[in-house]
């Protein structure tokens, strides 16, 4: 089996657009699992993520094991906190919020993390995550008392990617936050693309299949949809 990792960076060369549902476990009761599975493998998702920003520990682990038993999808981590790594998920995004400058969030938690990942066999996936501002009062932005970077500063943006590239990450994810009002804008993608050689994660607020098409055709090599799905599991692309 292909890593995670290697997975998408195989499909970002080949031009192959990636797709993954995020699960709150604080939002998902465990016996809907077996029915959202089916769901989300009949939206031919690649990946699902599974993390949130209030999750209490220990309930992630459980989560986890469950969505195991019930679909061969990889689970990747997308914790909101330290406390949510598991062994029980196959990789680890292992996120620097770089576009804040709250050190918690930065080294603090990633320093803390380590006692959970010694031993571990998650594949950890160096991560560089930037909160654009997408309209709205995000739990990353409250949790992480960051600000966000505006829609129109594309400048930034870049040169946050491209720094986050420098020091060593696998991966450059843009976060709209979840729920927001306005996804990463086109431009903003489209130049973070282009000056990155590393894959582009967009997510935050994508709801439509037009929206999605729009993320991909702009550069994004993997799309999260989290509030889209979790609102209505029947939902189509
Ligand atoms: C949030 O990028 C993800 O971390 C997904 O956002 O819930 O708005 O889809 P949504």
């Amino acid at each position: 089996v292909d890593s995670v990792l290697a997975h998408i960076k195989n499909a970002s060369k080949k031009g192959e657009k990636l797709l993954a549902i995020l699960l709150d476990p604080d939002k998902t009761a465990l016996d809907k699992i077996p029915i959202i599975s089916k769901k989300i493998e009949a939206l031919k998702t690649h990946f699902i993520f599974v993390g949130g920003s209030f999750v209490e520990k220990g309930i992630t682990a459980v989560f986890v094991q469950k969505l195991k038993e019930n679909t061969k999808i990889p689970i990747v981590l997308f914790p909101g906190d330290y406390s949510q790594v598991t062994n029980n998920a196959d990789a680890l995004l292992f996120l620097s919020l770089l576009s804040g400058r709250n050190p918690e969030y930065l080294i603090e938690q990633q320093i803390k993390a380590v006692p959970f990942l010694k031993n571990s066999t998650l594949e950890i996936i160096p991560t560089g995550y930037i909160l654009i501002d997408g309209g709205t009062n995000s739990s990353v932005l409250k949790i992480s008392k960051t600000s966000p970077i505006s829609q129109n500063n594309t400048n930034l943006a870049v040169a946050t990617a491209v720094a986050g590239m420098y020091k060593g990450k696998q991966l450059i994810y843009l976060e709209a936050g979840s729920g927001a009002k306005f996804p990463v804008n086109s431009e903003l993608i489209t130049e973070v693309k282009k000056n990155i050689n590393i894959p582009l994660i967009v997510g935050g607020g994508i709801k439509t299949k037009q929206q999605l098409n729009t993320a991909y055709k702009n550069g994004a090599d993997l799309v999260v949809i989290g509030s889209a799905f979790e609102n209505n599991i029947a939902l189509a692309f």
